[in-house]
């Protein structure tokens, strides 16, 4: 029997280019580029107390939440990785109050990069999955210099999405708009192989992950479908339900896209004027357009996230993704209020 041929990432994307016409040679490099971030962002987290890297760095975000060593180093190596291939004009973090814009002694290219360094930042020193989420966006035609408006796009205006989970195994899962394939870390041979292509995301399940200690805040419509989830074979959805919560949202998100599922993170009272936890630019977005292209649906509840028009680039938003109905069935419990 012949041996399988190995497909790596730089084969998959070059052959896409000349296939399908659908990655341009920037965003080729792009790609890679952040690819070979990741790994570098893995072998770190792989070391974890073995490298001096885990606990706080003693500073906090833009957000006021405190900065994990982590975060730091996850940002910076994005940052490194990305500032010089002349792909880009500009970059925007969860970890960075203002847009970085690239140093003029790099040649500046058409695409602006933006992320979540490391997404699940609880979970760090205590050795549960965690990962990076990157979202690609084309900039504005005729655009001389990069502002901070130049990033605020609505979803739907992606040209590439992705993220990488820091797991049991490292993998990175991808999107250009022509559905998702997911690539796994070799660490012998040092890149990562295709494993998955055309991922399809169930259109029903029986889980969902939502963080149920904030029940008592959430608005009526979460309350009555994790209620009628919860009343299982009894209830009016007549089938029992299992919940996961990784606290992960990109492992959360990763356990969607293999098995299906829902993940709820919605806005509750605690703070009413602010539309939700995580942000719409480095989570919402690059995940809800990861859940469509693998055939599933993201919301705020009132509307396709991927259509939000950005006003802020640390702007928040409710989030509720995955298998269609489900998505679909809460969406429609927040119109009948
Ligand atoms: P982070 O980007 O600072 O790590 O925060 C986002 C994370 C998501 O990954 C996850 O879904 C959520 O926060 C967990 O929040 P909670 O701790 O409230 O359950
Ligand atoms: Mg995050």
């Amino acid at each position: 029997m012949t041996p399988q041929k190995k497909i790596s990432l730089t084969r998959y994307l070059v052959e896409q280019q000349r296939i399908d016409g659908l990655i341009p040679g920037q965003l080729r490099l792009l790609l890679e580029v952040v690819a070979r971030a990741c790994k570098s962002i893995s072998h770190a987290v792989n070391k974890g107390a073995l490298g001096g890297v885990l606990g706080t760095a003693h500073s906090e975000n833009v957000q006021g939440e405190v900065q994990k060593k982590l975060d730091i180093i996850a940002n910076e190596v994005l940052i490194e990785a990305n500032e010089w291939g002349g792909h880009l004009a500009g970059m925007a973090s969860e970890e960075m109050d203002a847009i970085y814009v690239v140093p003029n002694r790099y040649p500046k290219g058409e695409y602006l990069l933006l992320f979540d360094p490391l997404d699940g930042s609880s979970n760090i020193d205590v050795n549960v999955s965690i990962g990076t989420i990157f979202s690609v966006l084309h900039m504005p035609e005729d655009d001389r210099g990069v502002d901070e408006g130049d990033f605020l796009q609505p979803g739907k205006r992606q040209v590439a999405a992705g993220y990488c989970v820091y797991g049991p195994q490292t993998t990175l899962v991808l999107t250009v708009g022509d559905g998702v394939a997911m690539f796994t870390l070799d660490r012998e041979q040092g890149s990562f192989v295709l494993t998955q292509e055309n991922v399809r995301i169930p259109a029903d399940t029986q889980e969902f992950a939502i963080n149920m200690s904030n029940m008592r805040h959430w608005a009526s419509p979460v309350r009555r479908y994790i209620d009628e989830c919860l009343q299982g074979r009894d209830g009016p959805r007549e089938k029992d339900f299992n919940m996961r919560w990784i606290a992960s949202m990109v492992a959360d998100v990763h356990r969607i896209m293999t098995r299906g599922g829902i993940f709820l993170y919605p806005w509750d009272k605690r703070e009413p004027g602010k539309p939700g936890k995580l942000r719409l630019m480095y989570e919402a977005n690059p995940m809800a357009w990861l859940v469509e292209q693998a055939g599933g649906a993201a919301t705020n509840g009132k509307e396709r996230i991927l259509d939000i028009q950005p006003t802020k680039l640390h702007e928040r938003v409710s989030v509720i993704l995955g298998s269609k109905n489900e998505v679909e069935r809460v969406t429609s419990y927040h119109s009948e209020l």
